[in-house]
């Protein structure tokens, strides 16, 4: 009877902790947190194979898989820490510090941490010990000392231990544990940027996007819509919270390299012409046949226009964007000043950028993969080489350069599809960001390679839907696709991983004809 209880009142402290912790970081920052600062410095530190399994094993939820895992780990260490703490309270208050100094070092490691950081934890360690000590100390007291009482040691003497004491004490702290965590989290998401997101009015763009063209869309159910709403936009990114910035703080800084440093606010930004586009973002990340790509109607200021102003010294070939969190990512200056429509986006599809997606500012530019280029939260523009600085993801094994390489994704049938026996078509989408999709070519089985129908490209800057007709004969067929982009080159077979520039490989669906 003895060990389940040291168990629980382990799982029971640490829970305490853990609720307790997420109200003081209210007021501290939501990345103070202990599970969320540990959570961080785990994104930052695994090893470029393990995040690639977690993103290729959970896609978007890469993060709430960590969170649960670290948090199943926590609770496992907890239960043993409680189970050696029947024995001695000395064991939980080790325990306790050992996890409150983990917490502490997280969080004030974290980027843009203060010495604030450390209060969630170490409040939450306080919590945990109190419950500890109530919960445990009955069982202790009662252990009797001296000679051999003749009862299995245990087994705890019936009147030490009052399990309804111990059950209603546990309880109630799981239950205090609980609304605490709830009510910080609840209390975070309520911060004030989403009501400062309410109040943003966009400019009207001085050259808006022409409407989308009546043949960008096809009219094959299933397929992907040209454009992809905000609500079920891919989201990748490291950050375990959304960083909350109040565009009335924001600040963007030009730096580095150039001949004149200068700073914008929200107000100065919005004050300038923008310009609106389509434009198709990617993630490096993305399998071939993957959803982490999608297409938005952007509004926002030229990249070029900004650079020109601060006047950018030859030499440096590299311009890194920060974000309030730490995270960098650096682009080619030249791609920057090329005449494409990268842009400092305020917009997306009408609404200011959701929160997730980098509100109040972040970057967009055609052709590259998101991890080079579209800085979400930016706060920073700085003029550098690539000699001189890896931005976030090139020490953890991927290409400093990430052009987005010609691609294309079967949407309809679905791979493993029943599909009747007939008529039917076969539809997607293919890629090749500022090239431009020229033809794209699906294959039934080892059959010929067979032309599809491409839908109107209002941009070179979007994907392109195409189609092709089909006349399914009963079996288990095969179905493959390729694309060929604007300067010719044809999407190769030859199979690559993700790390360390971009999956290539063809997508090919299975279909079962009944
Ligand atoms: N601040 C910040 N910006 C970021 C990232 C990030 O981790 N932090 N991830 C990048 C990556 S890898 C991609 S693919 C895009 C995804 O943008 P989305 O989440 O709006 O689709 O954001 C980019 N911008
Ligand atoms: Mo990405």
């Amino acid at each position: 009877m003895g060990r389940w209880r040291g168990a629980v009142a382990g799982v029971v402290a640490a829970g305490a902790a853990l609720g307790v912790a997420e109200v003081v970081a209210v007021p501290v920052g939501p990345r103070s947190a202990p599970l969320i600062a540990v959570g961080g410095v785990v994104v930052d530190a695994v090893p470029e194979p393990v995040k690639a399994a977690a993103i290729a094993a959970f896609g978007v939820h890469d993060k709430t898989a960590l969170l649960v895992g670290t948090l199943v780990l926590l609770v496992l260490a907890a239960a043993g820490i409680g189970v050696l703490a029947l024995r001695s309270l000395r064991y939980a208050l080790a325990g306790v510090a050992g996890f409150a100094a983990a917490g502490v070092a997280a969080a004030l490691t974290r980027p843009g941490a203060t010495v604030l950081y450390a209060l969630p934890t170490l409040v939450g360690a306080l919590a945990a010990v109190g419950v500890a000590v109530l919960l445990l100390r009955p069982a202790r007291v009662a252990v009797p000392a001296g000679p051999d009482p003749g009862w299995d040691v245990d087994l705890a003497p019936p009147a030490a231990f009052d399990r309804r004491r111990f059950l209603g004490l546990a309880g109630g702290a799981v239950a205090v544990a609980a609304l605490a965590g709830a009510a910080g989290r609840w209390l975070g998401s309520q911060r004030a940027v989403e009501a400062a997101r309410a109040l943003v009015r966009l400019p009207r763009p001085a050259a808006p996007a022409a409407p989308l063209p009546a043949g960008a869309q096809l009219a094959v159910p299933g397929l992907s819509s040209f454009t992809t709403a905000n609500r079920d936009f891919y989201r990748i990114d490291t950050a375990l919270v959304v960083p909350q910035v109040d565009p009335g703080e924001w600040r963007l800084r030009v730096h580095g390299r150039v001949a004149k440093e200068f700073e914008l606010t929200f107000a100065q930004l919005l004050e300038r012409p923008m310009i609106e586009r389509d434009i198709t973002l990617a993630c490096v990340s993305n399998e071939v046949g993957g959803d982490l790509i999608g297409t938005a109607r952007w509004l926002g200021v030229r990249v070029a226009d900004l650079l020109a102003e601060a006047g950018v010294d030859p030499a440096a070939d590299q311009t890194v964007a920060r974000a309030v969190d730490g995270w960098t990512c650096g682009t080619p200056t030249a791609v920057l000043r090329d005449g494409r429509d990268a842009l400092l986006a305020v917009g997306m599809n009408g609404e200011p950028l959701p929160v997730e997606h980098g509100f109040p500012v972040r970057m967009v530019v055609p052709g590259l993969y998101g991890y080079v280029s579209a800085c979400k939260w930016i706060t920073e523009l700085e003029l550098t080489t690539f000699a001189a600085f890896d931005a976030y993801w090139v020490p953890r094994g991927w290409s400093a350069l990430g052009p987005i390489k010609t691609q294309s994704r079967i949407d309809v049938p679905r791979d493993g599809a029943r599909v009747p026996p007939g008529e039917a078509v076969i539809a997607g989408v293919a890629w090749a960001q500022h090239r431009g999709i020229d033809r794209v070519e699906v294959r039934v089985d080892d059959g010929p390679w067979q032309d599809a129908a491409l839908a109107v490209e209002p941009t070179p800057d979007t994907w392109r839907q195409w189609s092709l007709r089909w006349t399914a004969t009963p079996g288990s067929h095969t179905v493959t696709v390729r694309a060929t982009d604007r300067t010719g080159a044809t999407q190769t077979a030859a199979e690559a991983d993700v790390v360390p520039d971009g999956a290539t490989g063809h997508h090919r669906i299975r279909v079962d004809v009944r």
